[in-house]
């Protein structure tokens, strides 16, 4: 069978990635929409043989669409994945809007992709740093369980945009050439005090709240306990941006719920499906952002016994935020709705 697929937000880091794997992919689509703000409207895309034309997004844009993958920011997806619900489409939204919405299944196929059959219309895709991070832990959960996580991330410019990813390169030029910067978009573009990337590290990704933690590192706490469905599970998180322009790298710290063997551990890794395992101190050999950059997997090293305590082991998680993080994870969503029709 194929389908009328739209994607809205087409002009967006994600979006571009999303058109991208849907041809890669062979994505069965009959119809494709490519659906974007009123600035780029009338814009034409090529999608495998084709030039597709771009629309803007309105409420009326949904008639007939099946399928519909949503990027385009939370207030977007508030405001039309209602229309295209109501049009008949299932939306896969890559924002915020829906994640911890109790009748909306917050999904990661390797984790929980029994989920997507209680839909009522939305299925959400997570925050980058928690996709990666649960397709990780996920083999170890099932195996021994886990009672605690405390994970730092390094988190790549791209995870805010085309127009971070330009500030960063060009910040990095003015410093090498010894001229002023003048930061004007990270940490948080809508927020008055902007810093310095290039060079850096910046303990703040999006907005604090008032517990002291950042929107980011509440979305890492609470998205890992709904989608692994265990609202016992002790998660805390420090998440912080440098200048790193794809890829985000987490240092994580798991304890487990019963001893382990170590080699154990990480054959169940090497045998996770979307998992690669790459740890061979001996040879220098573990995870990198500049060698996940581009691939749809998530990236297992540093694995090893904690000293402090016996139960618990730390790791090094990297994926592409832009792929697994994103596009990639809807992409692999939007493929199993597909055979389930
Ligand atoms: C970042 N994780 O790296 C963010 C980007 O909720 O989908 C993704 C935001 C989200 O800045």
């Amino acid at each position: 069978k194929l389908f009328n697929v739209a994607v809205v937000g087409i002009t967006g880091a994600v979006g571009e990635q999303i058109i991208r794997l849907l041809a890669e992919r062979n994505f069965p689509v009959q119809e494709l929409k490519l659906l974007a703000s009123a600035r780029s409207a009338g814009k034409t895309i090529r999608f495998k043989d084709r030039d597709i034309t771009v629309q803007e997004a309105t409420p009326e844009s949904f008639q007939g669409v099946e399928i519909a993958f949503f990027s385009a920011g939370g207030d977007v997806s508030k405001a039309l994945v209602p229309h295209a619900v109501t049009a008949g489409a299932i939306c896969i939204d890559n924002t915020n809007a829906f994640r911890m919405d109790p009748e909306t299944p917050l999904v990661v196929p390797e984790v929980n992709i029994d989920k997507i059959n209680g839909h009522q219309g939305v299925i959400a895709n997570p925050n980058c740093s928690t996709i990666q991070m649960v397709a990780a832990l996920k083999p170890l959960y099932d195996r021994y369980g886990i009672s605690r996580i405390i994970v730092s991330t390094y988190q790549a410019v791209s995870g805010a945009g085309s127009r971070a990813i330009d500030e960063m390169l060009r910040q990095s030029k003015q410093v090498l050439d010894g001229n002023e910067v003048a930061p004007d978009v990270l940490p948080v573009s809508s927020l008055p005090v902007k810093h310095q990337i290039a060079f850096n590290a910046i303990p703040q990704i999006d907005k604090f709240l008032d517990n002291g933690f950042t929107n980011e590192e509440m979305k890492m706490i609470k998205e890992t306990k709904k989608i692994m469905d265990d609202e016992s599970l002790e998660v805390t998180a420090t998440c912080v941006r440098i200048p790193v322009v794809y890829g985000h790298s987490e240092s994580v710290y798991v304890e487990l719920k019963q001893d382990f063997d170590i080699d154990e551990i990480k054959r169940l890794l090497a045998d996770a499906p979307g998992i690669v395992l790459v740890d061979n101190p001996a040879e220098q050999q573990y995870p990198l952002a500049t060698e996940a950059a581009g691939k749809t997997d998530t990236f297992v090293g540093r694995v090893r016994r904690d000293l402090s305590n016996p139960r618990a082991l730390n790791m090094w998680i990297v994926s592409d935020n832009l792929l697994k993080g994103a596009a990639w994870n809807a992409v692999q969503i939007g493929e199993y709705i597909a055979i389930e029709q």
